[in-house]
């Protein structure tokens, strides 16, 4: 498939001693990213793909697609991908089969998800999967569509090269489909990392988190822990998405539905993701990255100088004036069996059995470091309100607030107010429910700096969590949830002063009254659809804020 993609000609193979069997691929530049504008839900009935999606009629889509793909794949070569989501033997896995026209699909495809004669083998005589067709078409922009119809489990992807809209594995089955399929099945498929905390004595204690893209998922999922010499150490399940169902020992039990991680490269190295820097020395597609000219790939803060003479992401060679060398959204795609840190159990045909939730979110002023939900149901709460600033960085100001519900605001296959009523049905039935978390790595003091260090000492926050969920930690109350009592956070060898942290765990009333004001008004998109718990909990915290005394800082 490699010698295809170079002989198409947007590919070249890496320096074959450092990056043994690695490719560099080169979109087309207006081809970098998830296109969410012509991402549709096309349910017979509107309401069903709800306020937050888009949506097309099925018929409507059918006809407009359709003539597209007349004639798209003329003269090229269809290949079809039969593919397993999930470890072969599990019975929470399923099966798709992708028909496309692109050989850096069938690529991905092959390091994302298990493909060929495994899913073969499981699908037999069924014809229990869920079939996808894409095509590149002509690439042109208003020719891109992405169409999933969840009643049929179906979906058409037009127009487009670019993983998330391509590899209709991944958020186009194992998100909008798959989120549909457990609503409808009682289970549960988020956009959620998978860790394994492990304490000493070598106990495991696995955990799924929320984050919208550009938080950090891939890198904590993946941490190198800062308490490793006290036992503490971090074991990669998944860093995108999560399968749960509850197991017969009463507690949600989790897959990776992906054998690989498509990993944001600008940002990563050494310091910030060394289990992946590693990891993506071999068998690795990159995507939009630049190449040295040793023939290796590279991208904005891998290293702190920029190589002289390297090709950007266009195959031009670099200077600053054409902007980054690497595209912002540039890619690896690995094999996740090569992460120095993944867990033993990352294809146990049970899943592992998660014990708590975290949510998250880039919020520069307002959530502390870490805070509980008060319940399960003030935990669905905490999740439907999540949010994410984008960065004004240099200057600490206050960015965009964008809402993101579980993260899944992208990728919610149907209407987000019955996703909410999920959830809330699904604490119902879990025996062993996970305790749920609030984090913010994100905070930033009056210079505009971060007041937290993150990456590895993001353990000490795990820790914490371990600990709640074991009854052993001390957490102060507040209106929106319990912090770490003072003490109860473990800092040895960490330099950070008591009015910093004291800073991090602080919860600001008046920040949070107008919070909360916010989410009243996103809330007022779903209307008469959104649970009545919801409402109870937004009504609960409100009055928890007005009953504390407001201290002027
Ligand atoms: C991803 C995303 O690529 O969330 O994982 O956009
Ligand atoms: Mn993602």
């Amino acid at each position: 498939m490699g010698e295809q993609m170079v002989r198409e000609g947007h590919t070249a193979p890496l320096n074959e001693k450092t990056f043994p069997n690695c490719l560099l691929h080169r979109s087309d530049p207006s081809d970098v990213a998830r296109t969410e504008k012509v991402t549709f839900i096309c349910t017979q009935d509107r309401v069903n793909a709800g306020p937050t999606n888009n949506w097309m009629a099925p018929a409507e889509a059918k006809q407009t697609l359709g003539s597209l793909f007349n004639g798209s794949m003329k003269g090229r070569t269809m290949y079809v991908i039969p593919y397993v989501l999930g470890p072969a033997a599990s019975p929470q896995s399923r099966v798709g089969v992708e028909l496309t026209d692109s050989a850096y699909v069938v690529a991905n495809m092959r390091i994302m998800s298990r493909m060929g004669k495994i899913a073969m083998d499981r699908l037999g005589n069924s014809s229990d999967f869920v079939p996808g067709l894409h095509s590149l078409g002509d690439l042109k922009p208003d020719h891109r569509y992405i169409a999933h119809f969840p009643e049929e489990k179906l979906i058409w992807s037009i127009g487009s090269g670019y993983g998330g809209n391509a590899l209709l594995g991944k958020k186009c089955f194992a998100l909008r489909i798959a989120s549909w399929m457990g609503h409808e099945q009682g289970w549960m498929a988020e956009h959620m990392l998978i860790l394994g905390l492990e304490s000493p004595g070598g106990k495991v204690t696995y955990m799924a988190a929320a984050f919208p893209s550009a938080c950090g998922k891939t890198n904590l999922a993946m941490m190198v822990s800062a308490l490793e010499k006290e036992g503490y150490r971090v074991w990669t399940v998944g860093d995108d998405i999560a399968w749960m169902q509850i197991g017969p020992d009463g507690y949600l039990h989790a897959i990776n539905p992906e054998a690989g991680f498509f990993g944001v490269a600008p940002g990563t190295n050494e310091k910030t993701n060394p289990n992946v820097m590693s990891a993506l020395r071999k068998n690795t597609i990159f995507t939009n990255t630049a190449m040295t000219s040793l023939r290796e790939p590279w991208w904005e803060g891998m290293s702190d100088s920029a190589p002289t003479d390297m090709l950007d992401w266009q195959g031009r060679p670099w200077t600053s004036a054409n902007g980054p060398a690497a595209q912002p959204n540039s890619r690896y795609t690995v094999p996740a069996r090569q992460a120095p840190s993944i867990s033993a159990r990352w294809e146990d045909p049970a899943g592992v059995p998660i014990s708590a939730f975290i949510f998250g979110g880039r919020r520069a002023r307002l959530a502390p470091l870490v805070y509980e939900a008060l319940s399960w149901q003030h935990g669905v709460y905490v999740g439907a309100t999540m949010a994410s600033e984008t960065t004004a960085a240099a200057t600490g100001a206050v960015g965009v607030t964008r809402r993101d519900p579980m993260a899944m605001l992208p990728f919610c296959g149907y209407n987000m107010a019955d996703y909410f009523r999920h959830w809330l049905e699904m604490g119902r039935r879990i025996p062993h429910p996970p305790k749920v978390f609030h984090v913010n790595w994100f905070r930033k003091g009056n210079d505009g700096k971060f007041l937290w260090p993150g990456y590895g000492e993001n353990v000490r926050v795990l820790k914490w969590i371990l600990e709640r969920i074991e009854g052993r930690a001390a957490a102060t109350e507040t209106p929106i949830g319990c912090v770490p009592a003072t003490n109860a956070l473990t800092l040895d060898g960490l330099d950070i002063s008591r009015g910093t942290m004291k800073e991090l765990l602080r919860v600001d009333p008046a920040d949070w009254i107008a919070e909360h004001s916010d989410t009243g008004n996103f809330f007022q998109k779903f209307g008469d659809r959104l649970p009545g718990e919801i409402r109870e909990e937004h009504y609960n915290l409100g009055q928890r804020l007005q009953g504390v005394t407001v201290v002027p800082k």
